[in-house]
């Protein structure tokens, strides 16, 4: 009897578990541009934009090499409008009762296929390197999950960067020859940009009139729809990014969106890469002599160690993790996030290459937007909508623990040990930022203070009782505790009200 395939818009790979587990001469595959999907949260146009065009030409790949799709798009009048309605459109007009999918990376949409009256067999997505059941296994018992340890175990699994049973250049990790400033250089190789097409075409037309109006804008679309043009952009990153990617992956410049970043997540976290193929390659570029040891052993733990350690995470913690918020933060996303003008230049640089390209890389998530919400006292659930939207790369599987976890600490340091604020003195060394800002790095009060020294202060103090004896912690608050009692009233003072401007919807 026939069966549907389900294929999400992030299972774009004909090795995927469900495709595997199919019958191509019987069973038809079922892919669907739904409004439930695109409408979920206000996605980036980018994002949506990337995703259609990538589903419309795998599916033609699908077709070419034997199998039936019913593809539908989005202003197709037949829709249903969410995958679950798709997929009972599809087994009246097929007569199909079964439906095989490879389980999807967000709860949300886990919990409706399983509330469908359809049989659905949901298959493990083993394009990660790391089970749900072998995850289970590592953190069991432990009191803490540390992605060092997690990430040792993975490079013994798949032997990248081993010699012998020892890790190639006798350590693990090489972070200490990182963290390095960026100097500008106008020569800095770009990701390839695509080449029209008619497919893009068409769809670049649907989004701009169904979701123009979203945070974020669409032309020029800079990123690549297919596997042949994600493996061309990972290509030239091993050649023009990955030699420098380790020394300068904490660096920030102006105007300079990308510096030595892969900009390959869209494409690894949509199946138009795959986790071993990238590795190997950037393996083989060190063997050949053609990248550093510390930059490609970087670049390897950012994906089989921080990649897998936070879905391990989501999938560990469930669905109500989302909703943690341990430092009871009730602050409104501030609307700087929406495109408000700002007199941060950190702030305006990040969100404004956020809005052109639906990317930013991890330093500016971390240390600039997402350590201002975090010094502002935001609520985690709505910094978690934002980044769930604007990023192109953002599934809830990767951008909840990154975020809830990494970024806010809302879940209490299930990922992190301690929370990643800063005051301007870290993005000052970090980037070229402070020299053309309206506020002053060195001014930690008085009209001109840059906003991240007196928010820091005023998040160590108003968590003093939670972070004063995390070791972590403790060299902070020495400093603090030798500060004068006047310097710190003139520093909550002035904080306070920078808080209200910005609740006020004052430009800051
Ligand atoms: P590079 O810097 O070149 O790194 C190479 C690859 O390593 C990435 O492509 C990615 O696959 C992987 N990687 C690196 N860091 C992480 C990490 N912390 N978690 C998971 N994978 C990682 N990544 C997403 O893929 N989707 C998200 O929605 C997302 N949200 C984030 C939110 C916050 C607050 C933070 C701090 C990080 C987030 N990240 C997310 C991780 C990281 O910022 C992005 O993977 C990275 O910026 C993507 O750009 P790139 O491909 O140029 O990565
Ligand atoms: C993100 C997204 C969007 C915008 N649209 C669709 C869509 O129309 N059809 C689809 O199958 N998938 C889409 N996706 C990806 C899903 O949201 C993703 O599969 C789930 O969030 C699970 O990771
Ligand atoms: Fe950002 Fe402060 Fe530097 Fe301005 S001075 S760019 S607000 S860190």
């Amino acid at each position: 009897m026939v069966k549907l395939v389900l294929v999400l818009g992030d299972q774009l790979s004909p090795e995927i578990a469900a495709l595997r587990r199919a019958d191509k001469a019987s069973d038809v595959v079922v892919m669907a541009e739904v409004a439930s999907e695109a409408e979920y949260v206000p996605h980036h146009p980018l994002k949506i934009a990337f995703l259609f065009t990538a589903m419309r030409k795998f599916a033609s790949e699908l077709r070419e090499n034997g199998w039936t799709v019913a593809y539908t798009k989005l202003d197709d009048p037949e829709n249903a409008g969410s995958v679950p309605g798709e997929l009972l459109r599809h087994a009246e007009k097929y007569g199909a009762e079964k439906v095989l999918a490879t389980e999807p990376g967000e709860f949300r949409l886990i919990e409706a296929l399983h509330d469908t009256p359809l049989d659905v067999t949901l298959l493990p997505d083993d394009r990660f390197l790391c089970s749900h059941a072998e995850f289970s296994e590592w953190a069991e018992g432990r009191k803490a999950l540390r992605m060092e340890y997690f990430y040792r175990e993975m490079r013994r699994k798949t032997g990248l960067l081993m010699d012998g049973d020892k890790p190639e250049g006798g350590q693990w990790n090489f972070d200490h020859d990182n963290r390095k400033p960026a100097k500008s250089d106008l020569f800095r190789e770009e990701p390839p940009k695509p080449r029209a097409d008619d497919v893009l075409g068409e769809v670049l037309d649907l989004v701009e009139a169904r979701f123009g109006g979203n945070f974020g804008a669409l032309r020029p679309f800079p990123y690549q729809t297919d596997r042949a043009g994600a493996l061309h952009a990972l290509d030239h990153f091993i050649t023009h990014g990955l030699p420098d990617f380790g020394a300068y992956q904490d660096a920030m410049l102006q105007d300079d969106p990308y510096l030595y970043h892969a900009v390959i997540a869209l494409y690894l976290n949509a199946g138009l890469l795959g986790v071993l193929e990238i590795c190997k390659k950037a393996e083989a570029a060190y063997y050949q002599g053609r990248a550093p040891l510390n930059s490609v052993e970087g670049f390897i733990r950012q994906i089989i160690g921080w990649r897998e350690f936070v879905r391990g995470i989501y999938f560990r913690e469930g669905p109500d993790y989302t909703n943690h918020n341990v430092l009871n933060h009730q602050r409104k996303l501030p609307n700087v996030y929406w495109g408000a003008k700002t007199h941060m230049n950190c702030m305006a640089q990040a969100i404004g290459q956020t809005q052109d390209l639906a990317y930013a890389h991890h330093i500016q998530r971390l240390m600039i937007t997402g350590n201002f919400a975090l010094l502002a006292g935001v609520d985690p659930i709505e910094v978690h909508r934002w980044y769930l939207a604007v990023y192109a790369d953002a599934y809830e599987w990767v951008e909840a623990p990154n975020v809830i976890g990494m970024s806010q600490f809302a879940d209490g340091g299930v990922v992190a040990s301690k929370p990643y604020v800063s005051s301007g003195a870290y993005i000052d060394r970090m980037s070229d930022y402070c020299k053309s800002c309206r506020y002053r790095v060195k001014d930690k009060t008085g009209p001109d203070a840059c906003p991240f020294n007196l928010l820091y202060w005023y998040f160590l103090i108003r968590h003093r009782e939670r972070f004063q004896s995390n070791p972590r912690m403790a060299q902070m608050y020495r400093t603090f505790d030798k500060m004068d009692d006047r310097h710190c009233q003139t520093v909550l003072r002035e904080a306070d009200a920078f808080l209200d401007r910005l609740e006020r919807g004052e430009t800051v």
